[in-house]
């Protein structure tokens, strides 16, 4: 297992679910944490839960991954120590609507698009000619099983995450022949605030997609996560589809 000891981890949507975890698992190996997400003040008692806990160092920059202007400005503008980063996990995302492509909000769309997307997209075009100049980096994009398998209603949903697939792949070609390595990790279904966006609040809808059956945990993917970040330099998990055992496919959920 490579130490990560003192290496600077930035992690989009660390303010809820996954992303949270993430920070958690990381903080526990000695990592700083560069948090991003839009509740500030999530992120600042975050910060501060795991540097009582951990010792670590934290910086926690509330923005909207949506708005190229705002996270050049953001980022720019951080503090030196914090201008290089070494592992890169482009975690923030959501879903909106579970409607017939026909009869979709166009709203819910852009969201998803423009977060999912354009957001993993900015990140990245922020921080990876840094790491290629530096020789060192890794990029850890969330994906999802919905990248994989396109559900009913799932439409532009599944098609952001397959987006976000082929970008990991072209991402991987593009940096071939540097030292900077490309994750795609693609959970199935996860207990988090996922659902309650999805749904726009509405918490009975939410709570009725877990019910019945054992999803995973955010610290169950945030486990798969750093494992990818800790194989030695030379090996590059590029894909990893990690689902429930209650969970055979994208459609296919064992219910109780
Ligand atoms: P949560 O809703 O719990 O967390 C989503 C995170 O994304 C929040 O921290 C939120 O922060 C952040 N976020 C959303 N929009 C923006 C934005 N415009 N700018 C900055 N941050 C943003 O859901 P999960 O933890 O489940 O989701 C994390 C990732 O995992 C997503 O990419 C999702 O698609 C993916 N995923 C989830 C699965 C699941 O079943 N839960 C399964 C497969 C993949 P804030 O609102 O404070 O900005
Ligand atoms: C989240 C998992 O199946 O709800 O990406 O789309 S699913």
């Amino acid at each position: 297992m490579t130490s990560l000891h003192n290496q600077v981890v930035v992690i989009t949507g660390a303010s809820s679910g996954i992303g949270r975890a993430c920070a958690q698992a990381f903080a526990a190996l000695g990592t700083k944490l560069l948090l991003l997400a839009r509740r500030q003040e999530r992120l600042n008692t975050l910060a501060r839960e795991l540097t009582a806990e951990f010792g670590v160092e934290t910086y926690g920059v509330g923005v909207d991954v949506r708005d190229r202007t705002q996270i050049e400005a953001q980022l720019n503008a951080l503090p030196a120590p914090w201008q290089q980063v070494d592992i890169l996990v482009n975690n923030a995302g959501l879903s909106r609507g579970l409607d017939k492509l026909y009869e979709g909000n166009i709203q819910d769309w852009e969201e998803m698009i423009d977060t999912n997307i354009k957001g993993l997209l900015y990140l990245t075009r922020f921080w990876v000619p840094r790491m290629v100049a530096r020789g060192q980096g890794h990029v850890i994009n969330i994906g999802s099983v919905a990248g994989h398998q396109t559900y009913p209603k799932g439409n532009v949903y599944c098609g952001t995450k397959a987006a976000v697939r082929a970008i990991s792949e072209g991402l991987k070609q593009d940096l071939l022949g540097t030292s900077v390595r490309v994750s795609s990790v693609d959970p199935g279904l996860v207990e988090t605030e996922f659902s309650e966006v999805r749904f726009h609040g509405d918490q009975a809808r939410a709570q009725a997609v877990y019910a019945d059956t054992i999803p995973l945990t955010a610290a169950d993917v945030a486990e798969v996560v750093l494992f990818c970040a800790t194989r030695p330099p030379h090996v590059n998990l590029s894909e990893v589809l990690v689902l429930p055992t209650a969970q055979a496919g994208a459609m296919l959920v064992h219910r109780q």
